[in-house]
């Protein structure tokens, strides 16, 4: 029950633009979780899935229009466009606020509103932030009682305080000319409209998680990212934990719960989260890494035995998936699952569908909700207020030949200059053009709540108050031969990469300096049972100056978007690095 009178009075606010029949607030008791259930498969929101098989799982199709996040109507709102800087759409707060206000006018009558209180972090933690959410969604209801620890805990944590996440969510018509992602980070406010799109939606998750923290993080001297966490666990039992930003579809969640082969015995990976870190400065000199997040939202198709074994297994109970192939034995199948396909099914579109037709049966962002406490590789630490000590920073991305394996930064700013420049190359699905490299600093580009320029110069600043920080990393598991094949397997063999990032940060190994950074001794990488060559091996740490070249070119056009406001530690980065190629 609410007592908060803050709290209390922004739903009557909200209450009366959107006008909605009755107000349900989300307590997160299990009679609630199924009464929601019940009314969703009898509004026809929800289809419940075969409860042997897969139990306390159902099913969701979202709109065709309405399959992905929109970045192009993604918004921040600040007070000037400077604020938000040169890589967000801007639209001033009063605009905003009006032209949403006039959407969301009456747009829930005749139906339910529901409130729901959650957390971003533990109960009790001083770094978990407290968000509301209003919605008119029961798909929206379901998933944030998997990704955020919601409901009547959340109101006790927040007390009679009025430092919360406002957050406002309509499905609308969910027409794309009428939809709108709104985030007010001055007045820790979201508005989200017209679209039913987890991403979009799931307001704690990168609208306030990323969009709205990074900039509390800023002005409160932590960090927000777009990082997955794990730990690497040696044959000894060292535990070495490590935080990895990647842009889409680079295997991040994989990475998370990366399985190690048989042939490389004695360790293992343990998840801590699979998409955000919240980082700080410990009591110890180190940086602290915590998932604020309660569960996982991740890309169904290609999720199989062999990508992401500890992946299923999480789903496979108390789940929520959204527009994958549903069977008429009411399971579920999506493209790269490794199984079989059913002989009829229905596609996510809800037409009937064969695996002849030759069109795909899983939207190619479908997706899977579910909790991270189902995961077999949770690690330990995972619901640890302060987090686990970070060791190392791992950036990486998509590039066939540039980029070796891996290497390391010579220090923090050299890092943040990595990572500023991260990218991945274009694949032809994506845009029909082929190796255009697309940057995404930290992959941030899309997350970050304020002026790309300031949230360097945050990196940088931090990195002169953190004591002992982390050592900086960058991977590329995306090398290609003269065929266009890749040269590493990945998957479980990246572990190899992890354990010599390990070695490093506790100073086991040596490593030859490059005018990249530091790139390991190829004897230094286990290959013990991996099946491919030291020649390989060589190829794969090679760094070809013509690359490099091109690579450097490509890099000023970048920075030149950010005209002369860059921190000059950034501008000094890339004129070492020239420098050193003697360019
Ligand atoms: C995500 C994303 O869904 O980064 O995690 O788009
Ligand atoms: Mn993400």
């Amino acid at each position: 029950m609410n007592t908060n009178k803050a709290v209390q009075a922004w739903v009557d606010e909200m209450a009366k633009l959107t006008k909605p029949d009755r107000i349900e607030w989300i307590d997160g008791s299990k009679e609630q979780i199924e009464s929601l259930k019940k009314e969703g498969f009898r509004t026809g929101d929800l289809i419940e899935l075969d409860q042997e098989v897969l139990p306390g799982c159902v099913y969701h199709r979202t709109a065709v229009n309405d399959v992905a996040r929109v970045e192009h109507l993604t918004f921040i709102c600040t007070p000037t466009k400077e604020e938000a800087g040169p890589t967000n759409n801007w639209m001033a707060p009063d605009e905003a606020y009006n032209r949403l206000g006039k959407i969301f006018d009456g747009s829930m009558k005749g139906r339910t509103m529901y409130v729901i209180p959650y957390l971003l972090g533990t109960y009790g933690s001083p770094f978990t932030k407290v968000g509301i959410e209003i919605t008119d969604s029961i798909y929206v209801v379901l998933n944030m009682l998997i990704m955020t620890r919601a409901g009547d805990i959340a109101l006790k944590h927040l007390g009679d305080s009025d430092e919360f996440n406002k957050g406002l969510h309509g499905k609308e018509k969910r027409d794309l000319e009428r939809r709108y992602i709104c985030q007010f980070p001055q007045d820790n406010t979201i508005w989200s409209v017209g679209s039913g799109y987890g991403g979009n939606v799931l307001l704690g998750k990168k609208c306030f998680s990323l969009r709205v923290a990074s900039y509390m993080g800023r002005n409160e001297g932590w960090m927000a990212e777009h990082m997955l966490i794990l730990g690497l666990e040696d044959p000894k039992g060292n535990i070495t934990y490590m935080t990895g930003a990647f842009p889409s579809a680079c295997g991040k969640t994989n990475l998370a719960m990366l399985v190690p082969p048989d042939s490389f015995p004695g360790y293992k990976v343990w998840t801590v989260g699979d998409d955000i870190a919240w980082m700080r400065i410990g009591e110890d000199g180190r940086l602290w890494a915590m998932n604020p997040e309660f569960g996982f939202f991740g890309v169904a198709p290609g999720t199989s035995m062999k990508s992401n074994p500890n992946a299923l297994l999480t789903m496979k109970s108390n789940s929520i998936y959204t527009n994958v192939v549903i069977t008429p034995e009411k399971t579920v199948w999506w493209e790269g699952m490794g199984v079989e396909p059913p002989k009829k099914a229905w596609d996510w579109k809800g037409n009937e569908w064969t695996p002849e037709s030759g069109e795909k049966g899983a939207q190619p962002n479908s997706r899977f909700t579910a909790p991270a406490s189902q995961c077999p590789c949770i690690s330990k630490e995972w619901e640890n207020p302060k987090g686990v000590p970070i060791s190392a920073i791992i950036f990486g991305g998509r590039r066939a030949k540039v980029a070796p394996l891996v290497y390391q930064s010579f220090d923090w700013n050299h890092g943040v200059f990595i990572g500023s420049m991260m990218g991945s190359e274009t694949t032809a699905a994506a845009t029909g053009q082929v190796g255009v490299v697309r940057r995404d600093p930290m992959a941030m580009l899309p997350f970050c709540g304020y002026n790309m320029v300031d949230y360097f110069r945050h990196w940088i600043k931090m990195g002169k108050k953190i004591p002992n920080p982390p050592k900086i990393f960058n991977v590329n598991w995306f090398r290609t031969d003269e065929q266009g094949k890749f040269i590493w397997p990945g998957y479980g063999e990246n572990v190899r990469i992890l354990d010599w990032i390990a070695r490093r940060c506790s100073n086991q190994v040596v490593a030859n300096e490059t005018p990249i950074g530091y790139v390991p001794k190829p004897e230094d990488i286990d290959i013990k049972g991996l099946g491919i060559s030291m020649k390989d091996i060589d190829r794969l740490l090679e760094l070809k100056k013509e690359d490099w070249e091109v690579e450097i070119e490509d890099q000023k056009k970048f920075y030149e978007k950010f005209g002369d406001t860059l921190p000059e530690e950034l501008n000094r980065e890339y004129t070492n690095l020239k420098k050193r190629f003697g360019l």
